[in-house]
């Protein structure tokens, strides 16, 4: 579809376009657009930018891929057609490879989905022909390779499901999530939680790391409370929508 540029909702028509196309193309699994809807609601409330409020949380991100020994990168459908050419750049500056792990797994779309993070210049894409298992959950989901998510001591991860996030924390991994929804129970679950689009969250995570020596990404550890980050977040929320709710007349 032809979106004008001018359009005052160009960035959030664009991204839909990309979610659509990508169902279209096999990238993208169809509950990707639902997922895809409640995060726009939730960028709705924030303004679509990324708030003061978040800075926390992508620094301690930021941090905890910077001390990390094994980090890697988890990229899923509605992940790799939004932002996988900025996950592709952040992945080869900092040496940190991805993994194509799904929630509706079919070995078409990991497949697709290596191709598309290969395009985009990514040099270790792993996901294909997994030979482990997240403990403790069910079915397909929890399938991921040895050398990459399995053994990983960090794992960021942009909209992830609830479920695998307290898995994954279970293993003793540190969890970064990315998700608009601080209510969700991945923002509850992980040890740090980043409430931005992933289309803002990922540059600015390696923006972050960029400038970041190992002992700085220490003492941005140690400040960080995932809670108090979700709780500072939600009230700004509740502020903005009482603020925008005086504006209807
Ligand atoms: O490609 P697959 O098979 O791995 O499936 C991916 C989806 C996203 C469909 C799957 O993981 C899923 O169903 O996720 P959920 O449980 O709907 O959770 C997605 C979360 O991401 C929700 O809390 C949304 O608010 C949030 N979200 C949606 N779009 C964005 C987002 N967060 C950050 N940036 C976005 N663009």
């Amino acid at each position: 579809m032809d979106i004008p540029e001018d359009h005052p909702r160009y960035l959030s028509l664009m991204a839909r376009e990309l979610i659509a196309e990508g169902v279209e193309k096999g990238l993208v699994d169809r509950t990707g657009l639902i997922a895809h809807g409640r995060g726009e609601a939730f960028d709705y409330i924030i303004g679509e930018a990324t708030i003061e409020q978040a800075l926390p949380g992508i620094r301690a991100g930021a941090g905890a891929l910077v001390t990390a020994e094994h980090p890697i990168i988890s990229v899923n459908g509605n992940t790799a057609v939004l932002a996988g050419r900025d996950i592709a750049e952040l992945s080869s500056a900092h040496g940190i490879p991805i993994e194509v792990n799904l929630f509706h797994r079919t070995e078409d779309r990991v497949v697709r989905l290596v191709e598309l993070m290969r395009s985009h210049g990514a040099e270790e894409v792993l996901g294909v022909d997994p030979d482990e298992a997240i403990p403790g959950l069910s079915h397909a989901r929890s399938l991921c390779s040895k050398e990459g998510i399995y053994s990983a001591d960090a794992v960021l991860v942009p909209l992830e499901d609830g479920d695998r996030a307290l898995a994954l924390r279970e293993m003793g991994k540190t969890v970064i999530a990315i998700d608009l929804n601080p209510l969700s129970r991945t923002a509850g679950t992980a040890v740090i939680t980043i409430v931005d689009n992933v289309v803002r969250a990922v540059p600015a995570i390696k923006k972050e790391m960029d400038m970041m020596s190992k002992e700085d990404a220490l003492k941005v550890l140690e400040g960080f409370d995932n809670e108090d980050s979700l709780n500072s977040i939600i009230e700004f929320m509740a502020d903005r929508l009482r603020e925008l709710g005086k504006t209807i007349v």
